[in-house]
């Protein structure tokens, strides 16, 4: 396979390297080995971050912080500028190293960089706004603000399945915020970290800025232990399974810490009788397969109206058929690799739960063998007819499983839609106003996100991304979602010659 790439972003192909993604660092004894889910091949390696060098990082952070935070936000705004002009140079090479090292098409390798430019521009403009509220102070002469400060140091956990993006909407807010970042990446997914920090180490060195506004530290849980468990990082926040936020949930505020948690999904869409067809197959589709079924928001369940039932079904039995598995690379792949052998197996248990209970494959799984299929992580999508109350429906599978349930009128829908554990992404396909805008209202959809008319996954960057109950109830990138990264702090101002007490008290001396 051509691997230009990597040599474009200093991750030489031959004789894999070993980085440590900070200069100030020498290599540790262990290290981590990147294997590419599409060949096998090993990419490269990182170097477990021990204790000692983690408490370096830190101690670079916040020297880093001292400088930073003084640096005007609109100034700070314009290094976030520069970092977004070097994306753009460099989204081909990155968005293909995405594709390799996690197994998505090239067009979503691509589009996770786009996601990181576009959190970049919409950081710039951030960075000049920040605002806080000024109030009417009940006392005469006293005016009264908030303002917000930043935090300090933000740690930053992060997924394979978005091994940059997901980066890059907490760390752009953050450092527009003040706060300088360190970075637990997914152990599954080191070198497109290794990557991004290499890029933003470019933009800080020609600003002459020190090194440790943004860290990396590569390691698995252990590592990321050594975030959650230190008071001297204020946020944590963490993407990944229920199973990993609830002890990250856990260790934080056990310090009284802030953690920013955004979770697993069990995403519906509801099919209603007035669904435009055309509109369901690519929504549901997409959502389902793509990035072979490893997305937060991917489609794990359509609610289908009786009457479109058995028609939906064998419209996504045929388009099923059409989809092209294979090497994530080639422009014409629509469903990559999952990440590595062990999502294969979860896949596996997943189907077996589903036969155990009784369900029916409309489309068979299966993993594939063969040429182009050596590393073994490459898996057939399926679809499955199930019921929402089974155990496994009730769970979120890492892989491109699609169940379909059955409803007869909207409430029910509802009812099912809302009924799993999680809540981050839910859609509706109706041209049916009432319907749409009965699946919004407070007794609908109980999401983070609720779509018509298109599917759960793909969100844009500028809206609030997150979700309700086991998806943890964080919101990264667009709206106010900045507001996570800051201290608030009120502050009145006396400038009369008196001191009037608040609440009318009289205390006179
Ligand atoms: C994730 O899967 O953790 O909405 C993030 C989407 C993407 C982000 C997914 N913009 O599908």
């Amino acid at each position: 396979m051509q691997k230009d790439f990597l040599r474009k972003l200093g991750l030489k192909a031959k004789n894999p390297g070993t980085w440590t993604g900070q200069e100030h660092l020498s290599g540790s004894a262990r290290s981590l080995q990147s294997h590419s889910p599409v060949d096998g091949e090993l990419i490269g390696s990182v170097t477990i971050t021990t204790r000692e060098q983690y408490e370096q990082v830190i101690l670079r952070a916040q020297e880093a912080f001292l400088v930073w935070r003084q640096m005007p936000a609109p100034k700070r705004g314009e290094i976030v500028r520069q970092y977004g002009e070097v994306l753009r140079e460099y989204k081909d090479p990155l968005g293909r190293l995405v594709s390799y090292e996690m197994g998505k098409s090239l067009q979503e390798g691509w589009g996770e960089v786009q996601e990181m430019i576009d959190i970049c521009d919409f950081a710039v403009g951030l960075s000049r706004q920040l605002y806080g509220l000024s109030m009417h102070s009940e006392r005469p002469g006293h005016r009264m603000y908030e303002q917000w400060h930043p935090l300090g140091i933000v740690g930053i956990i992060s997924a394979f399945n978005f091994p940059v993006a997901v980066w890059s909407w907490n760390s752009m807010l953050a450092l527009v915020c003040g706060d300088v970042c360190v970075w637990k990446a997914s152990e599954k997914t080191p070198l497109c970290a290794i990557a991004c920090q290499n890029l933003f180490q470019k933009v800080l060195k020609a600003n002459n800025l020190p090194e440790g506004i943004s860290s990396v530290v590569n390691g698995d849980y252990k590592v990321g232990e050594y975030l959650t468990k230190d008071a001297r990082v204020p946020l944590v926040s963490a993407t990944g399974s229920t199973r990993m936020g609830k002890i990250v949930g856990r260790t934080v505020a056990e310090r009284l810490g802030r953690s920013l948690l955004e979770l697993g999904g069990n995403n519906a869409i509801i099919i209603t009788p007035s669904a435009d067809l055309k509109i369901v197959l690519t929504g549901a589709v997409f959502g389902a397969v793509g990035t072979a079924g490893q997305r937060c928001t991917s489609t794990r369940r359509l609610i289908i109206h009786e009457s479109q039932y058995e028609e939906v079904k064998k419209v996504l039995a045929s388009a099923y058929k059409q989809l092209r598995i294979g090497d994530p690379l080639d422009p014409n792949i629509h469903v990559g690799p999952l990440i590595d052998t062990a999502a294969v197996e979860n896949y596996q248990h997943a189907i077996s739960e589903v036969k155990k209970s009784g369900g029916k494959f409309v489309v068979e799984g299966g993993v594939l063998s063969g040429p182009g299929y050596e590393s073994g992580c490459y898996v057939k999508p399926c679809i499955a007819e199930a019921k929402n109350d089974w155990a496994i429906v009730q769970h979120e599978t890492f892989a491109p499983i699609l169940y379909l349930l059955k409803y007869k009128d909207i409430e029910e829908a509802i009812a099912i839609q809302n009924g799993v554990p999680q809540g981050l992404s839910s859609a509706i396909m109706t041209n049916n106003l009432r319907e749409a805008e009965r699946f919004l209202s407070v007794a609908g959809s109980d999401c983070g996100i609720a779509n018509v008319n298109i599917g759960t996954s793909g969100a844009e960057i500028g809206g609030a991304f997150g979700g309700e109950k086991e998806t943890g109830g964080g919101r990264e990138s667009g709206s106010d979602s900045w507001k996570a990264y800051m201290r608030r702090q009120t502050n009145t101002i006396n400038y009369s010659e008196t001191i009037p007490l608040a609440q009318g008290i009289k205390f006179d001396l």
